[in-house]
């Protein structure tokens, strides 16, 4: 009887460590390290809310990691997720060359790697799980079929037209992209060409003395193309210091569609942004919770986009998240 009871009572015992050891598994917390570029723009803003705001209603911990435009930054941060024994690596890369390395140790850390808006030049796809952002090169093609029609209406479809353009960070993919987008739209028509080309890496305040640079050469200026709108709206600063009327003397076109866009687009002062959405938070923690749960992704996942101009940028204003 007795050693039936000892029995009785080691069974129960193992039974509650058992259950124990589940529920704690259960409540386990996904860690996530996430390597942002910056905060150079009203979209990376945004899209750093999205991703802690969407990690934060799920749960998960979120180590956030932002890299001040700065590479050996963002290499650092991933070196230390891979220490850290993360659950996923989260990333977006501020250029395209130079992660060979790091990303063979996530690799063979065994550490799950999600690419966030941006990528890199390695070849192939195995180095990571999924990639979630936009078409860059499709962003490029609609700015530029944009400004055709926009010239076309305009009555200045055979006009001879210089366009100068503020481009993005130096090496980056959205910047690469949106450039060789635009030129694929304008080799086809013969009146349109870039006059002048320089970074404005992406920040409001290079736009803007970037801008100032251009105009002070004195040439004539009928566009702005710009990889993305904080940049296009600090050229439209410079433009009105020089005594110009932005959106009208100079046709401005931006890349991301973010609120102050809409906002000058609303004001006359701007004519046209392509969208390129921030809003990738939900997306990220619905690849993390599949890749802890050892689920294969899609390679690829693009989001879903439109152009704004004077016709339907002041309706969709008060709808916009970012
Ligand atoms: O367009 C720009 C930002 O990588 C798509 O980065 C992103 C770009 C975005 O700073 O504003």
């Amino acid at each position: 009887m007795k050693q039936k009871c000892a029995l009785l009572s080691a069974l129960v015992l193992v039974m509650v460590f058992v259950s124990l050891g589940a529920a704690f598994a259960a409540e386990k917390k996904i860690v996530v390290g996430f390597a942002q570029i910056g905060a150079e723009s009203d979209w990376r803003v945004a899209n750093t809310k999205s991703i802690q705001d969407a990690c934060a209603a799920a749960g998960i911990e979120l180590r956030f990691v932002d890299g001040q435009q700065k590479q050996e930054n963002q290499i650092k941060a991933l070196r230390d997720f891979i220490t850290q024994g993360v659950d996923v690596i989260g990333f977006s890369p501020v250029v395209e060359s130079g992660w060979d390395e790091v990303i063979e140790e996530i690799n063979d850390a065994g550490i799950p790697l999600i690419l966030s808006d941006r990528t890199t030049d390695i070849e192939g796809t195995d180095y990571y799980a999924t990639w979630m952002g936009s078409n860059f090169i499709d962003e490029g093609e609609k700015a530029g079929n944009w400004l055709a029609g926009y010239l076309e209406r305009q009555g200045r479809g055979k006009d001879e037209i210089n366009i100068v353009e503020l481009q993005g960070t130096v090496g980056s993919g959205p910047a690469l992209d949106r450039k060789k987008g635009f030129e694929n739209i304008i080799a086809k028509h013969s009146n349109l060409k870039i006059t002048q080309s320089q970074t404005g890496d992406f920040t409001r305040d290079l736009g803007r003395t970037v801008m100032e640079s251009f105009l002070k050469k004195g040439e004539k200026i009928d566009v702005l193309y710009a990889h993305n709108d904080d940049m296009a709206l600090g050229a439209i600063q410079a433009i009105k210091e020089a005594g110009l009327k932005p959106g009208k003397d100079i046709i401005i076109v931006g890349v991301d569609a973010v609120k102050g866009a809409f906002e000058a687009i609303a004001a006359g002062e701007m004519n046209c942004t392509v969208e390129c959405s921030p809003l990738l938070g939900p997306q990220f923690v619905d690849a993390v919770k599949k890749l802890v749960a050892g689920e294969t992704l899609p390679k690829i996942t693009y989001s879903v986009e439109y152009v704004y101009d004077e016709t339907n940028a002041k309706e969709e204003l008060p709808k916009r998240q970012y």
